[in-house]
């Protein structure tokens, strides 16, 4: 967007390199020397100023006074949701420009590269706590647009928790550690969370959503974003339609398993943020393309559920999505907190073209999340932090505050005025200037809710109807576990009642794995949300609906399974490996897009039957299963030896097994493979519908078996071998 003096110097181009605008910013102590945050040279950094050599410290020194204090005020206070993140910079280009439905500057240009600060996170646990918590992935997007900063702030998951911004938190006491003993920390299986779900039917379908895998992503790389929201768009004509944002991953939508997550906790509690941090530091580049599902304002109330309502999502199939642009990601932050701690961002960061719907959890937000920024990054001023500034210029009359870093020059800082030609200039919306759109709104003050919000169990209904029977089961493995985990048992009661509105058998299993009966005859949930003198709407008259019985887009088993990019494969060897073999595989594998490592008994090298040094990228020591996608065992007397040998080889390959992994081994190297305790269940024969299905592929050509190995690490994971549970490992 051309500023007013933009507009009278029609020569200078817009600048849209968010990277060069940081550059000013970044420091570099490389080849200089040390010296105090004044500029002053520093002599001694190892001693502090003593009177004598064993004296005591003087309050004379400067030096050490300044370097504790910066130091003793490093922290500023987490976010008291999503502390524990991680982002990148990246771009978003449109594909095809999208004026029909909004005047938005950066949906409407296809030769613009939109610079993003994307941050991905968890959501109850604190800074430093383990990226593989069962949670919900905040998805969060700032874009610097030519017309100001829009941020699209999502989440992996595209319903949430409450109807309402006056129960958020609620909602979040309940779920973080509890106050008296601060546990458990990251996890939402203990009593005061389910204890309030329990009584929130307006939460069950996103329970469904929190217990199913989408809550443990193998990678932030495979998760799809969401809005949540509806939203609007409004064209230059001034015509408004409804808008859900989704992001798509290219890679596909998975996940692990709960086990996994659980053991990844305790050996790389990082591993999201070193799994986005080395793709892109090796140029496998995340990507996403944003999509979006637009309903005409004509159509508001053409469906079963209320656009309004953030618990409930419209189904593809209902309106289709269109994928409108492509978000690549494409450079590591230079600093931590100087860019992921202190990127501050807003759902109010709007443009012309996007506007907001009445929901009233959207409309919270609108206040919440400025008014966290002031806490958290310590006063009004913190839009000028480097990561929060737009690429265009800032112009206004707010002025001062702590750390104020513009120096406005001249002497207005009102308007109107006369003094200054009343400049900075409110801007037409022909020259960009943001107009509300002008929705009618005519009715009374109320505290209620729709009666239309009160459908809660249809789309969780739906959502459990449309999974796969593995990821069904898992559903039933971590409410299990979950409620398995509380001391008060009528939460468990009261949940098998709000469970049995969803789905019988679901509620039926989670009562057999505790061993309580599910309640014949649920009190009908009430919304306990609901004011004391009851809501102007009649629960009771509520009429569930769901004419949509299922629906492809929401389980994971229908995700594209056509790629191994990026995916980390183990080469168990030893020396004597035969290295033909394992070149074969492996640069097949990394043709195909896949990362290969090689673990050994021992670092640095092996040494080939022929005598040929094979570097090892880990030992069995700091190596594990949980860290790969699939497994090959290569040929070679003696490696295959060693490695049957080794107790800490098995169990990576058993391990690998039970969390449902491909697994390979050429057929030299068979007595490993026997050494486990899935060798009964390999297959007799290795036809590509075998591997599908079992993911084990074992044979003396090593051409042939690699083909049929991709194939099988495509397909993810075989959850079917789940089936007969208790699996040792
Ligand atoms: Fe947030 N949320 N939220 N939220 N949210 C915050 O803002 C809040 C909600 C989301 O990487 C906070 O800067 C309220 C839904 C993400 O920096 C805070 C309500 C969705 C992030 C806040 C919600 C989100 C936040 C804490 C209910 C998905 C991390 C720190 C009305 C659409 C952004 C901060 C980042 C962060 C408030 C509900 C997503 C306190 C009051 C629904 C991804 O302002």
């Amino acid at each position: 967007m051309a500023t007013k003096k933009d507009l009278e110097n029609p020569s200078l181009q817009p600048d849209n390199d968010k990277t060069s605008k940081l550059m000013p910013h970044t420091a570099d102590g490389n080849g200089e020397f040390l010296t105090t945050n004044h500029g002053l040279r520093i002599n001694d950094d190892q001693n502090s100023l003593k009177a004598g050599e064993r004296g005591a410290t003087l309050l004379e020194d400067f030096i050490l006074r300044e370097k504790i204090t910066h130091f003793d005020h490093e922290r500023i206070p987490e976010r008291i949701v999503h502390a524990r993140g991680s982002a990148a910079h990246g771009v978003f280009k449109v594909y095809e420009p999208m004026g029909a439905v909004t005047k938005a500057g950066f949906l409407n240009d296809p030769a613009i590269e939109t610079p993003v600060f994307v941050r991905f996170s968890t959501v109850a646990g604190s800074r430093g706590s383990s990226d593989l918590a069962r949670d919900v992935r905040g998805f969060a997007v700032k874009f610097y647009t030519q017309e100001g900063n829009f941020d699209l702030v999502g989440n992996n998951m595209p319903v949430f928790f409450i109807q309402d911004a006056i129960k958020f938190p609620d909602l979040i006491h309940a779920v973080k550690p509890e106050p008296d003993s601060e546990m458990p920390q990251a996890a939402s299986a203990h009593d005061t969370f389910w204890d309030f779900i329990s009584l929130m039917p307006e939460s069950a379908h996103m329970i469904m959503w929190v217990m199913s895998d989408r809550a443990l992503p193998r990678s932030y790389r495979m998760m799809e974003g969401f809005g949540v929201h509806t939203f609007r768009f409004v064209n230059q004509e001034e015509v408004s339609s409804f808008v859900k944002f989704l992001w798509k991953p290219l890679l596909g939508v998975h996940a692990v398993a709960w086990d996994e997550a659980q053991n990844i906790s305790g050996k790389d509690p990082d591993y999201h943020r070193r799994d986005l941090w080395d793709a892109i530091e090796s140029g496998n580049f995340p990507e996403w393309e944003l999509g979006v599902q637009i309903v005409p304002e004509e159509d508001e109330f053409k469906f079963e559920f209320d656009l309004l309502d953030p618990t409930k999502l419209i189904p593809e199939e209902l309106v289709p999505v269109q994928r409108i642009g492509k978000l690549t990601l494409n450079r590591n932050p230079d600093n931590f907190f100087a860019e992921t701690e202190q990127v501050a961002y807003h759902l109010g960061h709007v443009v012309p073209g996007i506007d907001f719907s009445n929901d009233p959890l959207l409309q919270g937000r609108l206040f919440s999340y400025t008014d966290t920024q002031l806490l958290r990054l310590g006063g009004p001023n913190f839009h000028e932090i480097p990561i929060n500034r737009p690429v265009v210029p800032v112009h206004n009359n707010q002025r001062d505050g702590h750390m104020r870093q513009t120096i406005n020059r001249g002497k207005t800082s009102y308007g109107p005025n006369k003094i200054g030609d009343n400049f900075p200039l409110q801007a037409k919306a022909s020259e960009g200037g943001f107009t509300t759109y002008p929705e009618r709104i005519d009715a009374r003050k109320v505290r209620a809710r729709s009666k239309s919000f009160f459908d809660h169990f249809s789309q969780a209904r739906l959502f459990f109807n449309s999974q796969s029977d593995p990821e069904k089961n898992h559903i039933v493995d971590a409410l299990s576990f979950e409620l398995g985990k509380l001391k008060t048992v009528s939460i468990r009661e009261r949940m098998l009642g709000i469970l049995s509105m969803i789905d019988k058998s679901l509620a039926a299993e989670v009562a057999f794995a505790l061993r309580i009966s599910v309640p014949q005859d649920p009190e009908l949930p009430m919304n306990h949300s609901i004011p004391a003198d009851g809501n102007p709407a009649d629960f009771d008259s509520v009429i569930f609906k769901g004419s949509l019985i299922s629906s492809a887009a929401l389980s994971m088993a229908n995700t594209p399974k056509d790629s191994v990019k990026t995916r980390k494969i183990a080469f168990l060897a030893a020396d004597g490996v035969d290295e033909e073999s394992l070149k074969t595989v492996k640069d097949a594998l990394e043709a195909a897009g896949a990362i290969v490592e090689v673990i050994a008994p021992r670092l640095n090298y092996i040494i080939s039957k022929n005598d040929v040094e094979i570097p090892v990228d880990h030992s069995f020591l700091t190596a594990a299963s949980v860290f790969y996608d699939a497994v090959y065992v290569p040929g070679g007397t003696n490696s295959v030896a060693t490695v049957e040998a080794d107790a800490d080889a098995v169990h990576f390959l058993n391990e690998a097994f039970k969390h449902c992994k491909a697994v390979a081994a050429d057929a030299s190297a068979m007595q490993v493979v026997e050494a486990t305790y899935f060798s009964k269940k390999i297959p007799a024969e290795f036809s590509d519908e075998t591997v599908v299905r079992e993911g084990i592929v074992i044979g003396e050509d090593a051409g042939v078996l690699v083909d049929k190995f991709i194939l099988a690490i495509s397909q993810h994971r075989f959850w079917e071998r789940e089936k007969p549970r208790k699996i040792p490992a």
